[in-house]
């Protein structure tokens, strides 16, 4: 599949057209990835997101960019693990679905996901992994926007549980 790639960076710094932010149902900011983005976009990020009354969990919403190279986020507030029988993963895999969905509507051809719900919120990266993948992949089988997607990893440890799940799944042998 060479429209999808996993690399290691920091994806404030994501050259993509639209960059996903793991944010919180709020949207008003917080730590972790949210709070790179919201630092590295500045203030008039917060301002639009004031503006949304906030996203559940699984839905995404657009804004602008602002400062960043992308053009646009697109905030998902994904799932609290909680043990992995409280509807983690089908909330997790709709994260996913809603930002390919809102990416594809606006004709964005390059987003850069980061792993989302694997940080504060807890969720076990291998299991993440696994529904990122499947639902990444699903997504583009049928669809022919976004051209690119890449999962932007903050660590190589994370970019290496992410690659042996792609090769457990999609290696071709
Ligand atoms: N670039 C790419 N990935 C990153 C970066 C970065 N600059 N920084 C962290 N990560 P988290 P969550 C990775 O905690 O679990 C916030 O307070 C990180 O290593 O940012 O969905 C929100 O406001 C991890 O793998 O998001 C919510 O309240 C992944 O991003 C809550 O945290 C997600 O970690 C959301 O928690």
């Amino acid at each position: 599949m060479d429209r999808f790639s996993i690399l290691v960076g920091d994806i404030t710094q994501s050259d993509a057209e639209a960059i996903v932010n793991a944010a919180d149902p709020s949207l008003l900011g917080g730590a972790g990835v949210d709070g790179a983005i919201h630092a590295a976009a500045g203030p008039e990020l917060l301002a639009e997101c004031r503006t949304l009354g906030g996203c559940e969990r699984g839905q995404a919403k657009l804004t602008a960019g602002y400062r960043l190279r992308a053009k646009y986020v697109i905030h998902t507030p994904g799932p609290v693990w909680q043990g992995g029988d409280h509807g983690e993963a089908a909330l997790l895999a709709s994260c996913y679905r809603s930002c390919l969905e809102t990416a594809a509507a606006r004709g964005i051809r390059t987003l850069d996901f980061c792993s989302i719900s694997t940080g504060v919120y807890g969720y076990p990266l291998p299991l993440a992994a696994t529904v990122a993948l499947r639902t990444i992949m699903e997504f583009l089988a049928g669809r022919a926007l976004p051209e690119r997607v890449r999962m932007v990893c903050h660590s190589e440890a994370a970019a290496e549980v992410y690659r042996q799940t792609w090769n457990l799944w999609y290696a071709e042998d």
